[in-house]
């Protein structure tokens, strides 16, 4: 039997996302993820001072505009041939990793545990057990100070399978309380040296211009000490948690195969903690900016738009999304935490990723191949938040109080610069020209525009549709399988449709 289902709006995501499936005997046959706005950022640019793209960029998106902010003055300092300091260099750093502590606790716990958790079972305990009487009484304080309970963000909510321990159900969802301090805590890191989180004040083409002081220091020891608790003690249980209950999503949500990192967080060598590689067809390439190309003929956009040019057309024939297809040596690409693993794995460059990663996988019993699945997903961020910690420890003691934390420059009449980084949901680029000291030109390629990307001019779906194709959906009622597979992306559509 074929049967059509829409999850329009697809909720706890950022923005505004519509999936469509086509199925077949409950079998998923056909996907399409649409974006559902326009934004224009790129447009905004044009005419406007360089020195603005920082601030303007950041405004893409309150959940990853420490990523947005670096790729902008990345791309400024190759254009001013300006080179920042060590102290500017790791202080971005230190943003950069406690924003992808921020965004991954919020992924997991306020976006996707609700996917898992039975959160309706917690207030319906009626045992003996103190414990987790106490944890009821507190919850039930906790929603109605909060007035959280029963609307939004737990009900309604699809009738599926959930976690089935009532102990692990209780812990998830205090977790899930938890966490919303400590994803105030982890924008509390950020801006001991950006100012103010969302939204970074100090950052400058040159470096950060907020001063290294043993106060500030000592502020980011004391945060980091309880976000590292926090995810030692709680998230790295609850995914466990969910993975010995869920098995199954290691086999589900494969996605297109091919994966590519920008690479990230350098050191005082030039040295990149998450190297920047591509793996295309099982095989790990060196990246090529020039195999970077951007598709539109399923996009609402003029199809002599693309890499550089977006001439919105919201009535174009045939077209279904506002993301654009980027595609790289004509090839659909997964970006994201799982593409770091995997390129940082198979670079033999990093020893320690590998050692956390293969812990992983000794303790489910998995391969590294079942990476490539919904709950690889959720492993990866898990996986590298764990080195990411270690790291954040040592960039925090590298600060030093006597040295300044950037230069001085000059801004040119004309000058071409590419910014390249990884935000928390993957490669982030952006490209910028300068002509009589204005943008003449700007382009983001931004991770979901990857991941949700539509078909391109081949047909050839994207990375979330092809991780739905062969889905099987049990209840078309309630298509968790797919929801399940689409959230563990972690799309931002506010993002994609810059
Ligand atoms: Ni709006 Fe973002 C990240 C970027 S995703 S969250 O991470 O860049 O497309």
């Amino acid at each position: 039997m074929s049967e059509n289902v829409r999850i329009d709006p697809f909720t706890r995501i950022e923005g505004h996302l519509s999936i469509s499936l086509e199925l077949d005997n409950s079998r998923v046959t056909g996907a399409q993820c649409s974006g559902e706005m326009f934004r224009g950022f790129e447009q905004i640019l044009r005419g406007r001072s360089p020195l603005d793209a920082q601030q303007v960029t950041q405004r893409i998106c309150g959940v990853c505009p420490v990523s947005h902010g670096i790729a902008s003055v990345l791309s400024q300092e190759e254009a001013y041939k300006v080179e920042v300091p060590k102290n500017g260099r790791i202080i971005r750093n230190i943003m950069l990793a406690a924003n992808y502590i921020q965004s991954h606790i919020t992924h997991f716990y306020h976006l996707s545990a609700l996917d898992f958790v039975d959160v309706t079972g917690i207030l319906t305990y009626t045992g003996n057990d103190r414990f987790l009487k106490g944890i009821k009484d507190w919850v039930q304080s906790e929603v109605q100070s909060k007035k959280l309970f029963p609307a939004a963000p737990f009900l309604p909510r699809y009738e599926a399978k959930y976690l089935e321990n009532p102990e692990v159900n209780m812990s998830a969802l205090r977790n899930y309380f938890t966490a919303l301090d400590m994803r105030a805590m982890a924008h509390q890191l950020v801006a001991i040296f950006a100012g103010k989180m969302p939204h970074m004040a100090t950052l400058v083409p040159g470096g950060v211009t907020e001063k290294v002081t043993s106060k500030k220091i000592a502020l980011c020891r004391s945060k980091l000490g309880t976000l590292k608790d926090f995810f030692e003690t709680s998230y790295i249980s609850d995914l466990f948690a969910v993975a010995g209950e869920f098995p199954e999503y290691f086999d589900m949500g494969k996605g297109c195969g091919n994966f590519m990192s920008f690479g990230v967080f350098t050191d005082d060598r030039g040295e990149v903690l998450f190297p920047a590689g591509v793996i295309v067809d099982g095989a790990q390439q060196p990246l090529n900016l020039q195999h970077i190309t951007e598709e539109v003929r399923y996009s609402k956009y003029s199809d002599d738009s693309g890499f550089h040019t977006t001439k919105p057309e919201p009535h174009k024939q045939g077209a279904y999304s506002w993301i654009k297809a980027p595609r790289y040596n004509g090839r659909p690409i997964e970006v994201g935490p799982l593409a770091r693993v995997l390129t940082g794995y198979e670079s033999g460059m990093q020893p320690e990723l590998k050692a956390v990663t293969d812990k992983f996988l000794q303790a489910t019993g998995r391969s590294l191949a079942d990476l490539d699945s919904c709950l690889g997903r959720h492993a990866a961020r898990v996986i590298e938040l764990q080195v990411l910690f270690k790291h954040l420890e040592q960039w925090i003691e590298e600060l030093d109080p006597a040295a300044p934390t950037c230069v001085d420059f000059r801004l040119p009449a004309t000058g071409k610069g590419i910014g390249l980084t990884e935000a928390p949901r993957g490669a982030l680029g952006h490209w910028l020209d300068i002509k009589n000291s204005k943008i003449s030109g700007y382009e983001c390629i931004v991770p979901t525009t990857w991941n949700c990307s539509p078909r391109d001019n081949n047909d050839v779906p994207g990375p979330v549709e092809q991780a739905l194709i062969g889905t099987e959906v049990m209840d078309t009622s309630n298509p968790m399988e797919a929801s399940r597979i689409v959230r563990a992306f972690d799309p931002c559509l506010a993002c994609a449709v810059h």
